[in-house]
This record gives C-alpha cells, structure tokens and sequence, in this order.
C-alpha cells in the first residue's frame, strides 16, 4: 500500500485567516487525511506557519514587537484555532525552523553547483536614515496611474497596478517616513528558471496527466504560466527576518545580511516541517522524515492550495527542486480551489470582510463549519458563502436529517424497549432494499472520495443519511409498535446500525459528532475504522443486546433570530 504525504498551503504568519483560506486548503486537506487514515493507509499529513517576508516584519512593526516575538505568538493563535477545527496534522511547523534553514541552504548550495544560481547587480531603492536597502513594500508614494497616495512599492492598492518602487511619486520609506531616498546598485541572487523550463514542461505534462488527472485547475494555471515562459528570478532580499544566505557560499552577500525571499523558502518548509516532525519526537518514535521525501517511490503525495498558489507549486517550486539535482519527492496531485465569496465578494484579511475561523468558532462548533464548508467546496467554480445558505444547510443536512434521526430512534427505542438495543423480527425486504441501497450510496462516497471530489463525497454522505430517514418513515415504528412489537424492535435496530455506519463513515466530515454518534453504543471491540460497502448490506455490527446511550442533540437548529444577528454583526447581503 502507498504512503500518503498530504500538505496544505501554508497560511501566512500575518493574521487569522476567514474561512476561504480555511476551505481551500486546510479543511480538504484534513479531511482527505482522516478518510485514508480510516481506510487504513499510513498517512502524514504536514502544515506549518509561512513566517517570512515583508508582511511579518511590517505585522511586527505595527504591533511593537520584535518579529520573532511576534511570530511566535501568531504561530501559537494560529495553531489554536486548527485545534478547534480538529485539523488533525501529524505536525504542524514554522518556516523559520532551523530545519527549514538548512534545507532551504542545502538546496541553494545545490542550485548553484548545478548551474541555477547567478549572482546579479540590480538598482534598488536605498535609505540612508534607516541604513538600509527597502524592499518593495517598505516604500510608499504616490500611484503615478491613480493617484493614491498611500501606494506600496510592488502594488496601488486603489487601482491595482502592480508597480516597482521606482515607479512611486515622492517616494517615502515605509519605516521611517523619510524621503531622503536613493537607487543604489546591489546584489541579488537569481534562480535561473529560463533554464529548467523544458524540464518543468516535461514534468507538468507528465504528471498532470497520470492517473487521475490534475483537476482542470491546475492544469491551465501551470500551463498558462509555461506558455508565458519561465522568467529568472531574485531569489534574495535585504530583510533582517528570513532564511540567511549561506556565508559559505556567497560570504560577500551573506555579509551585507542578505536573506532568502520567502517564496523559496516556504515551500521547502513542506519539507523542514517534516524533519521538525521528526526531531521533535526523537528517533525512538520511528518518524523518519528523509524516508518520505527522498528517494520515495513509494510515497504519494497530493498538495492542497488555493488557485492563487498554484503557480508556485507546480511550476517554480518544480523547478527548484528539478534543478537540485537530487530526488527529492515532486508532487503527484494537485487539488486547487476557487474562491469562496462572502455574498458574491471578496473576503478580505485587509478589510476585515467576512467570516474569520476564530469568529466562527465563538458562534457554532466545528462540525457545523466543517460540514458546510466542504458540501460547498469551490472547487470547480467560486461558490458563495450567505448566511441564509448556511442556516438552510445546517437545519435541514445536519439538524433535520441526521441529528434528529439519530435522537429520535434512539429515545423513541429506549422508551419502548429500554436500554440495549431490541432484537424484533428477521430482517425482511425493506432491509434488504437498504442495506442494497446503502451499500450503494457507500461505494459512491468511496469512489468521490478517493477522487478527490469533494462536495460530490459530501452529496454521497449526506444521502447515506437521507437513506436512513426514508427507511424510518416507510416503516414508521411508532405505528408498528401498537400491533406488532417484534416489527418495530427490528426497525429500530436497523436504524441503530445506521447511526453505527453514519458514525463511522461521516468521521472525516464531523469528527466530534461521529465519535458522539459512535460512543452512544458500547460495543467490546468497536475498534473498526471503516465499513465495507459489502459489510454494509447486513447492517448488522451492532447487535441486539447492546447497551447504547441517548447523546445530546447532535446539531442545534440555527433559529430566525441567531439568523437576523449574524448578518447584522457580520453584514449581509451587499457586504
Ligand atoms: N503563505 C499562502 C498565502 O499567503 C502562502 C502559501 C505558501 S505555501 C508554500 O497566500
Ligand atoms: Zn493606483
């Protein structure tokens, strides 16, 4: 059986995320991890914070704090809210590991033996009052296209246009206010794309191709960016924060405290998180994280992103690690999003629009989120986030169909038969028409599932659930019971193995209120991570006898009035 390597983009250090970032990478990304996991395969499943660049330093600046200081905080926040979401890393790192700093060094070295890496002079705004060369964003003007007088070095945030510093009106160094500011001439490597894009071409043609295919989304943003050809890069920047250029290599640069640009290290943190994974539990606990990255035929690896990094991750970070020159584990599957809109717009960390994960949480527990976000991944189009959308979803998917068919049987059949389950009648036609249906609707949720499609998966699940409810209304137990008790105790039995497989089979989706599902039956060795489409027909892993629990109601209607407060706090429609 193949390894599985599973990575998510890596959020950025500056800020908590809205539940966009969340649904186009972490969330599928988890939840493809606990379904392979329940199938039994050896599954690693890696994240981490992206800590460097100018928006951390910038981040760190406003809040007063030193950045290390900052990230660490930020890392902590961050890491709490995935915990609350029960994002279920193996590990979850920080690109300013020092693993990530040797590996990212290593494979600069590499680079450069192997032809990639020139050294290159360029003009660069420099300011003498802050000592210092200012990256892109560290200075501030006036648009020449709008205007605007609070435009970036690299982009007017007012008309969009991407800029060079060079380009600003009375320029302005974003630290320090002066306008005391030169071009001066430096040095900065350059990666040597220009070179490798016959191979990356090769490569993406390759791999996009195997079985199963890249979705469609991947593909075109890799090939689109292939066609318009691969350009040379700098690779380095003056910051203070970031992976530092290799003194032993290039001591002029590293000198003058050149670091890394954080598009190549971050990456390659896919890789430093998982050596911080296996440093952090010593050898002792057989984690071997070189055995999953190099030389590892055996391992498949799939990325989750969303379409704005996907650029980075199947053409530039290919190329560095084609031109390494070591085999090193490319990735084998690519699944990217679209965007989630928040009533047809944009969300927004900047102008805090939306809804962030951390809100989220204060409102309604994970599974809620969880359950909706995934029914309505983007995935092959933007799909809209409303609050109108999400009560519909919550109160008819999670409420109506499978939380109230769970209480219901479960209290209905305590009342009538008391605390184990009834044992009733043979199983007749209408349960074999289930369990026929049932083993159906499972082979469907497999087959999404392992395609990676995930609101077609959810579709799967939620009929699974729908299944249950149509069986308990054709057979209506609590009509059964005036004439016939043994009839009604094989219903409600019946309907006690579905909650068993619901348990079972909606973990990936719902993890705490599967296990609360699960747990209401005490069974000796309900250690079964899976239900087999064939097992399924007999419905029958649950026996009669077994003592079960009613649990509390598994989803709360979300009411008109929570309804009316959260598009008031959160502003609806037209936000
Ligand atoms: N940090 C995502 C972003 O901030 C970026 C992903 C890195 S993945 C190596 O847009
Ligand atoms: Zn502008």
């Amino acid at each position: 059986m193949a390894r599985h390597l599973i990575t998510s983009a890596l959020p950025y250090i500056n800020g908590i995320k809205h539940l966009g970032n969340m649904v186009g990478s972490m969330l599928p990304a988890d939840v493809y991890s606990r379904y392979l996991r329940q199938r039994g395969h050896d599954v690693l499943y890696i994240c981490a914070t992206d800590e460097h660049g100018t928006p951390a330093e910038l981040a760190a600046k406003a809040q007063g704090v030193p950045v290390d200081e900052f990230c660490a905080q930020a890392h902590e926040a961050q890491k709490a809210i995935y915990d609350g979401y029960a994002l279920a890393f193996d590990y979850f790192g920080r690109s300013s590991s020092p693993q990530n700093t040797e590996i990212t060094q290593h494979f600069a070295r590499r680079l450069n033996e192997n032809g990639f890496i020139e050294e290159r002079a360029i003009r660069q705004v420099y300011s003498p009052a802050d000592g210092r060369f200012l990256p892109d964003r560290y200075v501030e003007g006036t648009c020449p296209h709008c205007g605007y007088d609070k435009a970036r070095g690299d982009q007017c945030e007012n008309c969009t246009r991407v800029l060079d510093p060079t380009d600003l009106i009375d320029p302005r160094s974003a630290i320090s206010g002066s306008t005391d500011l030169e071009v001066r001439e430096t040095k900065h490597l350059f990666l040597l794309q220009s070179k490798l894009q016959q191979e990356v071409e090769a490569w993406v043609a390759q791999t996009s191709e195997a079985a199963p295919e890249w979705p469609q989304l991947s593909t075109s943003i890799a090939r689109k960016w292939l066609t318009e050809g691969l350009h040379d890069r700098a690779i380095t920047r003056d910051l203070d924060w970031g992976v530092p250029v290799p003194a032993d290599t290039w001591p002029e640069l590293a000198a003058e405290g050149k670091v890394f640009y954080v598009w190549f290290d971050a990456p390659i943190e896919y890789i430093g998180a998982t050596k911080e994974w296996s440093d952090a539990a010593g050898e002792s606990a057989g984690h071997d994280w070189k055995s999953w990255w190099y030389e590892a035929a055996d391992v498949r690896y799939t990325q989750f992103m969303a379409k704005d990094n996907v650029p980075f991750h199947t053409v530039m970070f290919p190329a560095t690690e084609l031109g390494v020159r070591e085999p090193w584990k490319m990735v084998d599957y690519v699944k990217a999003f679209n965007w989630l809109t928040y009533y047809g717009g944009k969300f927004s960390t900047s102008q805090k629009r939306g809804v962030f994960t951390d809100q989220a949480l204060e409102i309604l527990p994970a599974d809620y989120w969880r359950y909706f976000l995934i029914a309505n991944a983007p995935e092959s189009d933007d799909s809209s986030f409303t609050w109108e959308h999400f009560t519909a979803t919550v109160n008819k998917d999670l409420a109506d169909t499978l939380g109230n068919f769970v209480n219901r049987v479960l209290s209905f059949s305590r009342k009538r038969f008391g605390e184990t389950v009834p044992a009733g009648s043979e199983a007749g036609e209408a349960e074999a028409r289930l369990g026929t249906e049932i083993a159906r609707l499972l082979a469907e949720y497999e087959e999404q599932m392992e395609a990676l499609q995930f609101r077609k998966a959810a579709a799967a699940l939620r009929a699974l659930w729908s299944a249950g409810n149509s069986y308990l209304e054709e057979k209506a137990p609590w009509l059964e019971i005036k004439t016939d008790q043994d009839a009604a105790a094989l219903t409600l039995r019946t309907a006690m193995n579905l909650i068993h497989l619901y348990a079972v089979v909606s973990e990936p989706f719902i993890p705490a209120s599967a296990a609360a599902m699960r747990t209401a039956f005490t069974l000796p060795d309900d250690t079964a991570t899976w239900i087999t489409p064939t097992q399924a027909t007999t419905l029958d892993t649950v026996p009669a006898g077994t003592p079960f629990t009613v649990p509390p109601v598994l989803f709360a209607k979300i009411t008109e009035e929570e309804l009316d407060s959260y598009k008031e706090r959160f502003g609806g429609e037209g936000a």
